[in-house]
């Protein structure tokens, strides 16, 4: 029997590599993780809770005490954007200003609000398809954590998943009380 040398070892095993990537069942397993990725997308909880308000307007629970300065960094709500506010440039710390749209994807904070006592869980959603507002840059953290956890990753351009995916600025909505510990 005649020994491979090191060069037919070689071209062996990158003819076997270009089988396996180009085969039919590597295709077909390829195309199956895409489908199933992007299948389950919609399935998300903060995906889907956000398109909801997004398209439907949104109406906060009732919170007693003083509301507080929504054009300031420092309103409580706020403790966790990264971004421009949304009520300094045109719009309100619950809507977008006009002719921006809401991104229904959101990064998600727990605050706590002084006048109650309690915490709540903040919605921030970016406002899109208008250009960069450029007033109140706030830069809070409360509970950031590094992109690979990204529903709590405020430094991300929320809009990459609307129409158009210029950011204009970012509403925080008062989700509900947050019950945890
Ligand atoms: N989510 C606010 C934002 C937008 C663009 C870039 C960084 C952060």
């Amino acid at each position: 029997m005649q020994h491979k040398n090191w060069l037919d070892g070689r071209f062996e095993n990158s003819a076997r590599q270009v089988a396996r990537r180009t085969s039919r069942r590597h295709f077909l397993a390829r195309l199956g993780t895409l489908l199933v990725g992007a299948a389950t997308i919609p399935l998300l909880p903060l995906s889907r809770a956000a398109a909801q308000q997004a398209d439907a307007g949104f109406n906060e629970p009732d919170i007693d005490g003083e509301a507080g300065d929504a054009t300031s960094c420092n309103y409580w709500r706020h403790c966790a954007l990264d971004g421009f506010l949304s009520s300094c440039c045109g719009g309100t710390a619950t809507s977008c200003p006009p002719g921006a749209e809401m991104s229904p994807i959101t990064w998600i904070g727990t605050c706590r609000n002084p006048a109650d006592g309690l915490n709540y869980l903040i919605s921030y959603n970016d406002c899109c398809g208008k250009s960069t507002c450029g007033r109140c840059l706030c830069d809070e953290n409360e509970g950031d954590r590094p992109i690979y956890v990204t529903p709590k990753t405020n430094d991300i351009n929320w809009c990459l998943a609307n129409r158009s995916t210029a950011y204009n600025s970012t509403v925080a909505l008062v989700l509900g009380v947050y019950e945890g510990d």
